[in-house]
């Protein structure tokens, strides 16, 4: 399990050029996501992203603090870190615990499967979102452990990552701070978390979502 520290941005041709200057394009992708919740939104609430993307499943949880819970009134930093999970029995087992509260079919005795999606029905979970994004990714010189995502989704928005992948137990620290010296290199200047693609998302396509997400402070 690693933790993924980033911050996102805007960006513009300016900062495009100037990604180029100090980064070389490490190639472009496009993969297409499926996020999965409850129907009364257990998970998200929890601020935890079930995903699939390219047939494998992915778990995105808050590292702090300890259970997942969202503070109210945390203030928000430029930086985000969560944990990633990608082994399919940990993530069942994550989840599990997250929804446990409510799940009638907690109990039941299932291994989940990569190719059989029966799990999701176990556990009533249902896609909330989905959407494709074409990915342009940099490495950059003399900056070790950095890369630059540019992320255009096929709803219409476009935004930029700064990210640095720590492994369990790592300094996440000095992640952010290879960050704040890259935005710095970047001439980024914005002093307020910028949006992600899934908020833009919930906003647009699933407002009552959206609207729940952000009085529990998790948006
Ligand atoms: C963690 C999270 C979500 C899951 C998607 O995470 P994100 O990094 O935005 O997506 P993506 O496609 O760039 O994933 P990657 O390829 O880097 O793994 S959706 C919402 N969140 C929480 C969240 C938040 N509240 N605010 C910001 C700025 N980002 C994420």
């Amino acid at each position: 399990m690693s933790v993924e520290v980033e911050r996102k941005f805007l960006f513009d041709s300016d900062t495009l050029k100037a990604i180029e200057d100090i980064g070389d394009c490490v190639g472009q992708k496009q993969f297409h996501d499926k996020y999965f919740d409850t129907p009364d939104f257990k998970l998200t609430l929890r601020d935890v992203w079930l995903r699939r993307r390219k047939q494998s499943w992915e778990l995105k949880c808050p590292i702090d603090p300890v259970n997942g819970a969202v503070e109210p009134g945390r203030e928000k930093s430029l930086c985000t870190q969560y944990k990633e999970i990608t082994n399919l029995p940990e993530i069942y087992q994550r989840v599990k615990e997250v929804i446990k509260d409510t799940c009638e079919n907690c109990d039941a005795d299932i291994t989940p499967s990569d190719e059989d999606d029966s799990w999701l029905n176990t556990l009533k979970l249902c896609c909330f979102a989905e959407f494709t994004t074409t990915r342009r990714s940099f490495t950059l010189k003399g900056e070790d452990g950095v890369k630059i995502d540019l992320d255009q989704a096929d709803f219409g928005y476009h935004v930029g990552e700064i990210e640095v992948l720590v492994p369990e137990g790592g300094d996440i620290q000095s992640a952010q701070e290879k960050i704040r010296h890259t935005a710095q290199r970047l001439g980024l200047n914005e002093e307020r978390r910028v949006e992600g693609k899934m908020t833009v998302y919930l906003k647009r396509y699933r407002p009552e979502q959206y609207a729940i997400l952000l009085s529990a402070h998790v948006l």
